[in-house]
Parts: structure tokens; C-alpha cells; sequence
């Protein structure tokens, strides 16, 4: 049976090797990225049976996104836009250290999924499954995928299917009045919301501790679970009134593209398996950690190492 059913954009991801400049590089890195994507490859790593749903141009493009998540182990609901303009988004990202920072230019405009509607999705995946997740990416990228987006999360809660929602602010994509307002018409539909704690900040204006935002969020919305991400502070999960706080794990960081998507599919593997709370968080920890040692937007990782990760840190998990 399906458990996880994920719906989102996933780009052409193309990157100089490391210290390359965009403008002189001769020479790119290819992978794919994408949020939703890349939460139901982790998850799927874990155990979980996941479906990625989107549009896809019929090209070798839109071809080569399929064929990797499939060999990431996730299966595909994807409708194909067999017109001679559909494209695939690109994503380019140029890696640097501090001063210079990690640089990401985005060339996704009109891309197939702009145009996705929700009769052109095996919605009944979502109905069948335990968990649908998606992110504030993906209502940004048009009137459409913000329509479909809508339609996907009421489905799912009609079913009886955990929502499960990551803000993901872009603000290449939109202002934060804009995406605030879209957002919160979902939010009805939303069990689990995962958001950064800068965008808790930046999107929805809270401020103060972690734990004043989380409590600020638990308050003003209802969701069943708020885990809010901190970055290399840990990070901090609402359920049931009761708050539950973990660290981030030690990483020799190579690429950290993908972390939160990681801790996302981490987390909802453990929760799909029916892990509380502490035990969700410490695998979305391990997930994120494991991630962070890998190239490329996608965690390659097993259910083993990511044990041993946890194991070595708490002693304690169980199997
Ligand atoms: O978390 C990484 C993804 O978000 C990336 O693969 C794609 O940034 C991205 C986007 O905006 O879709």
C-alpha cells in the first residue's frame, strides 16, 4: 500500500564543480532537486513506499527525472505534456564558501507543472495513503499549481489522509504577504507543518525564542504537530501541547542542499512506521545529517547507517 504521497516540482539541477564560478565554469554537475522529491526519496530509503506526483515534459529531460527518482526507489504518478514548448525547470547552483556564499539561479519559469490540474494526477494515490505531503514551493509556482495544490490537500483530508505541509519560503518566487495569505487558506487542511524558523519570522512575523514561536504558531493555528527548524540549532517539535526538542547530529558538511527535505523525509518515515514524536525528530536529525555528506539535492542513505548514526549518538533508539 502506498504510505507517503508527495506532489511538487522537480527541476534539472546543474552545478560547477566546487570553487567554479557560474560565469566561467566550463563544466557542470548534473542532478535533479526538488523539494517533494526529494522528501520521498528519504523517505522511500527508509522503508517507505512513496509516490512523487507531478507533470513532466515528454522530453529526455522530463525522461531523466523519472528514470532517477525511480531508481531512487520512488514511484511515479506523472502526467507527460507531450507539446513541443513544455520544458523542465532548471535550477543552477553555485557553490562557495564565506565570504561568497552558495549562489542559486533559478530558470523554472513556465515549466511543464505550471500548467498541472488535478484531474491529470492519480489523486487516488493520495486517497490510499497515509501521508501527503507538499510545500510552499509549489503553490508559488502558478495559479494552476497553487489551484492543484488546494484541491490535493482537501482530497487528502476527505480521505482521512495525514497532511503534511513544509512552508519552504522562496522569496525568488513571491513576497511574504503573498505566500502568508496562501498559505494560511491551506492551512485547514494541514496536520503537520514544518516550518524554518526564519520563515516563522520572515513570512508570518513571529518573533522571540523557539519556544515563544512554536507555542505563537500552536496558538494561533491548529495543527496536530508543529516542528519548527532551526538549523544548526536543532530543532523543536509542538504535539499535543507538549514540546520536544532535538540537536543536530556532527556532519562533515559537503552539501547541505536538500537538509531540510532529508529531515522532512526522515521524520515522516518514522511516523509512517509508527514512531512518536522524540523518535520522528531523531530519525529527521540522523536523515539531515547523513544528507549533508552526500552530493547532490538527494539523500542517499540506509535505514542501517541512519540506525548507526542514531545509535552512536543516543544509544538508545529502538530498531
Ligand atoms: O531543498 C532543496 C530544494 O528546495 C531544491 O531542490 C529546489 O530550491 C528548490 C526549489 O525552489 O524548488
Amino acid at each position: 500500500m502506498t504510505q507517503l504521497v508527495t506532489f511538487g516540482e522537480t527541476m534539472l539541477r546543474l552545478s560547477p564543480p566546487n570553487g567554479e564560478r557560474l560565469e566561467t565554469a566550463d563544466q557542470f554537475d548534473a542532478g535533479i532537486g526538488g523539494a517533494e522529491s526529494n522528501v520521498a526519496v528519504a523517505a522511500a530509503q527508509l522503508g517507505v513506499d512513496a509516490v512523487w506526483l507531478s507533470k513532466l515534459p515528454d522530453s529526455p529531460l522530463g525522461r531523466r527525472v523519472a528514470r532517477e527518482l525511480r531508481g531512487h526507489g520512488v514511484r511515479t504518478g506523472v502526467t507527460w505534456d507531450d507539446s513541443e514548448d513544455a520544458r523542465l525547470g532548471t535550477y543552477y547552483l553555485e557553490y562557495g564558501g564565506a565570504p561568497r556564499g552558495t549562489k542559486v539561479v533559478y530558470d523554472r519559469a513556465n515549466a511543464a507543472i505550471t500548467t498541472v490540474m488535478p484531474g491529470e494526477l492519480p489523486v487516488e494515490a493520495i486517497q490510499g495513503a497515509s501521508v501527503f505531503h507538499t510545500t510552499g514551493i509549489t503553490p508559488a509556482l502558478s495559479g494552476a499549481t497553487a489551484e492543484t495544490t488546494a484541491a490535493l490537500l482537501e482530497t487528502a483530508a476527505e480521505a482521512g489522509t495525514t497532511c503534511s505541509f513544509d512552508v519552504n519560503y522562496r522569496s525568488k518566487l513571491w513576497s511574504p504577504e503573498e505566500a502568508r495569505e496562501t498559505y494560511e487558506s491551506l492551512f485547514d487542511h494541514v496536520d503537520v507543518l514544518f516550518v524554518p524558523e526564519r520563515d516563522a519570522t520572515t513570512v508570518f512575523g513571529y518573533e522571540g525564542s523557539a519556544v515563544e514561536i512554536a507555542h505563537g504558531i500552536g496558538t494561533d493555528y491548529d495543527f496536530e504537530t508543529v516542528v519548527l527548524t532551526r538549523g544548526e540549532a536543532g530543532s523543536l517539535a509542538l504535539h499535543g501541547g507538549e514540546l520536544h526538542e532535538q540537536g543536530t547530529l556532527p556532519a562533515d558538511t559537503i552539501d547541505a542542499i536538500g537538509t531540510g527535505d532529508a529531515f522532512v523525509g526522515g521524520f515522516l518515515s518514522r511516523r509512517i512506521h509508527g514512531g512518536d514524536v522524540d523518535e520522528c525528530l531523531a530519525y529527521a536529525a540522523g536523515a539531515a545529517a547523513l544528507k549533508r555528506t552526500v552530493t547532490g539535492d538527494v539523500a542517499v542513505l540506509t535505514h542501517r547507517e541512519l540506525v548507526e548514526v542514531l545509535d552512536d549518538e543516543r544509544g538508545d533508539i529502538s530498531r
